[in-house]
């Protein structure tokens, strides 16, 4: 059964007009008036389990700010008796909260990042990769093995590299002395056009799905207007799905094989994926 306890969408507006005049990896000429703008729509299936109802998972899409953020708080807490699910709960809250204080067209990821590390108090650890739509890129912060893929003409165009200090164990922030620190983490900039596709998670997503079976999805999308909500909501129905499957050679197997580890089928976790469709937003010409 698919349980939904958690549903976010929404609209993203770009409120500044950036001016730039230069070349991109894609030999678009930026600026001249132009502006995207990112709309946003998540789905979140946390594990059934009646101990976390709110799973370990956490995101949040903030509107004015063309933002988002996913965090996948550390499950191995649990033996200590810590639900690292408050962890990155309230990382994602203080980053969100600390974006809002950044200068419109000139966010500062990182110091977002540390001001969110440091004001995060509850014992446990996550993963953290933020993003925000800006001078017609998107630019990210990870830490660990959450991440971003974009897809442009329904085929993959970038991938974020995951950090993880062996298999299955992530970079992570967090409380505890052995914890990575925000100056580990990757800066990525990506060129984005409109009608591109950006779908986010935390390892839910991708160690569930290949790309190319999000691919198929968006192909198989009937009508020409992207729904970011409706996307979300399949890619997690399927990343589920797969999760489920006891056999299937998915991302996390096929992983674990190349590590000389045992595993067959899905992986069961919190799922988290957030869509962001590019659109150009009212050119002038
Ligand atoms: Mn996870």
């Amino acid at each position: 059964m698919i349980i939904k306890r958690r549903w976010v969408e929404g609209e993203l507006e770009v409120t500044t007009l950036t001016k730039y005049y230069r070349l991109d990896r894609e030999g678009v000429r930026s600026g001249e008036g132009r502006k995207w703008k990112m709309v946003c729509g998540a789905c979140y299936l946390p594990k059934d389990n009646k101990l976390k109802p709110l799973g370990e998972d956490a995101h949040f899409i903030c509107k004015e700010k063309q933002a988002v953020g996913v965090a996948d708080g550390v499950g191995g807490w649990a033996a200590k008796g810590v639900d690292a699910g408050e962890y990155a709960r309230e990382l994602m809250n203080n980053a969100e909260i600390a974006i809002h204080q950044e200068p419109n067209g000139h966010m500062d990821l990182k110091g977002v990042l540390n001001k969110a590390f440091l004001n995060t108090k509850p014992e446990g650890s996550s993963t953290a990769c933020l993003a925000v739509l800006e001078d017609l890129h998107l630019k990210a912060i990870n830490v660990g093995d959450s991440g971003f893929l974009v897809f442009r003409n329904k085929a993959l165009m970038y991938r974020s590299p995951i950090q993880q200090h062996e298999f299955n164990t992530p970079y992570q922030l967090g409380t505890s002395k052995t914890c990575d620190l925000p100056c580990s983490a990757m800066r990525i900039a990506v060129a984005v056009l409109p009608e591109d596709i950006i779908v986010f998670g935390t390892d839910g997503l991708l160690d569930n799905m290949y790309p190319r079976e999000i691919e198929d999805i968006l192909k198989r999308g009937t009508s020409e207007e992207v729904n970011p909500e409706e996307l979300a909501s399949t890619i997690a129905e399927f990343a589920l799905y797969n999760s489920l499957d006891k056999y299937r050679c998915s991302p996390f197997a096929r992983a674990a094989h190349l590590e000389g580890k045992q595993h067959i089928g899905g992986k069961i976790d919190d799922i988290t994926v957030i869509v962001g469709h590019i659109v150009a937003d009212n050119c002038e010409n």
